[in-house]
């Protein structure tokens, strides 16, 4: 397929297709009050989205400095297209594009951490947002507190005012509003963490204290961290979808997001610096988030994890293709109806029948190619919330865990780094180098490797690692994974 000539920008916007939505206010008045953590597919479908489609309603200052903490790749694609980009959403009905109009300008952090800390000082920056990933917050998963021999963290430390972290960004910002008189920003997480906003708000309470008693005092007291609960399917980008893209645009969008037609975000209404109208396009502001975190957390991520560990074992390449086979859908069923959705505390109004059925329905969505492996990813860091917790709650319950522990024996065994047929597994995890070794010490054996991954207190705790009801199950689905291989579970677990 030839690619058209054009790109996309504001001088080719008014030239794409009638059916391609666009921004209906006008971009040149758009001064932004946000600044966003994380420029990633997920922020570019999920919160600018929402943002974009206020603007249409009500407009305000609400333009997005997006920030990527590390790599430049985001800002090259979208600088030349004046951060114009477009989100193809995908279903099994079809495909509409829609280009987002809300991203003012993007900066590289290592690049230039002078300019980021410029734009988190203005006083016109009302609300930070965050999605840094699980590994962002530098913090020890399984009990949320800040990991201090991060090497990130102690170079932010002796480093103040040229950062790495989203800690040490934040950190310094407040310092300096605060020294200006400046009120502070709000800081919203919008990463798939138990309580996000009280974990950054202890995290950032931690990190300013480490520098400055009154300050962390100061941060406390002032900065509103509220919690929120983010959920929206958004597979990479590959080639074939920047043509697909291109071909519909008929302009080049160099960084296009693909995601699916459902999108959900409940956020806890504490701004005391205010916030764009969310709520006039389908943003719950609710005044407790946390049974809507938990549900989606234990239901949707649990499952893609255990979807994702076995389905890739088994030779599955995406969430599809795995929830295909008839026995890991009556497993997610079961890991669903009968292990995690009793442990939780449902939100007021919600059907839990048709939220499972709708879960089954968007991993079945034949129009994304979600990659187990995407998935697998860094799964040290995000196991305690998606099955962990579960099993703590269900074994102070004295109930059974046994889907649950298939999950974390997938996940173990995927962690020794070696597929079925003895190929490599490309294991991404800030811990990779600590499973290699422990895999590499186990030498094969599933007793050996279990003991070595349970030693992890990171992530599974004191607690689990003690508990035979924990143990016992675990060990033995990685016994029998070892043994018979992840089809052969899947079909008789
Ligand atoms: C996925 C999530 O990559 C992952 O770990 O489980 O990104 C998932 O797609 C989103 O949380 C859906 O809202």
């Amino acid at each position: 397929m030839s690619l058209p000539s054009a790109r996309l920008s504001s001088a080719t916007l008014p030239n794409l297709p009638a059916a391609v939505q666009r921004p209906a206010y006008d971009r040149t008045a758009l001064e932004p009050g946000i600044v966003h953590l994380g420029l990633g597919a997920f922020h570019r479908a999920h919160q600018a989205v929402y943002t974009d489609a206020v603007l249409d309603r009500a407009f305000g200052p609400w333009g997005i400095i997006g920030v990527s903490l590390r790599s430049p790749e985001t800002r090259d694609a979208l600088a030349p297209q004046d951060g114009l980009y477009s989100v193809a959403i995908r279903d099994a009905d079809g495909e509409a594009l829609r280009v987002v109009g809300c991203l003012r300008e993007s900066l590289v952090a290592p690049e230039d951490p002078t300019a980021v800390l410029e734009r988190l000082t203005r006083p016109s920056v009302r609300v930070v947002t965050l999605t840094v990933t699980e590994k962002g917050y530098c913090h020890d998963p399984a009990t949320g507190a800040l990991n201090e021999a991060h090497p990130d963290i102690v170079h932010d430390r002796t480093n103040p005012s040229r950062p790495r972290t989203a800690l040490g960004f934040l950190t310094e910002a407040l310092a300096r509003r605060r020294a200006a008189g400046t009120a502070p920003f709000t800081v919203l997480s919008c990463d798939n963490l138990p309580s996000n906003g009280d974990t950054v708000a202890g995290l950032l309470r931690r990190f300013a204290s480490l520098r400055d008693p009154s300050l962390g005092a100061w941060v406390a007291e002032q900065v509103a961290c509220p919690n929120s609960m983010v959920d929206r399917i958004v597979p990479a980008t590959t080639d074939a979808d920047r043509a697909q893209v291109a071909a519909a645009l008929g302009a080049v969008d160099a960084w296009p997001v693909m995601t699916e037609g459902f999108t959900q975000w409940v956020v806890e209404d504490r701004f005391p610096a205010g916030r764009p109208a969310w709520e006039l396009v389908g943003v719950e502001m609710v005044a407790d988030v946390h049974p809507y975190e938990t549900m989606k957390l234990r239901l949707l991520n649990g499952s893609h994890s255990t979807l994702a560990y076995l389905g890739y074992l088994a030779g599955y390449e995406t969430v599809a293709d795995a929830i295909a086979d008839p026995g890991m859908a009556r497993l997610i069923r079961g890991l669903m109806d009968e292990e995690a959705g009793p442990t939780l505390r449902l939100p007021p109004g919600a059907d839990l029948e048709r939220y499972k059925a709708a879960l089954i329905a968007r991993f079945r969505n034949p129009a994304l190619r979600h990659r187990t492996w995407q998935i697998a990813m860094d799964g040290t860091q995000k196991l305690p919330q998606r099955l962990l917790g579960t099993a703590r709650d269900r074994l102070a319950a004295e109930q059974p865990i046994a889907r649950l522990a298939l999950g974390v024996a997938a996940w173990m065994r995927y962690a020794a780094g070696v597929d079925e047929r003895g190929q490599p597994i490309d294991v991404r995890d800030p811990l990779a180098a600590t499973l290699a070794e422990i895999a590499s010490t186990a030498a094969g054996d599933p007793d050996r490797l279990a003991d070595g991954l349970l030693g992890l207190t990171a992530v599974f705790g004191a607690d689990l690692p003690a508990d035979p009801r924990f143990t016992d199950p675990a060990r033995a689905a990685l016994r029998r994974l070892c043994a018979e291989g992840a089809r052969a579970v899947i079909a008789a677990p």
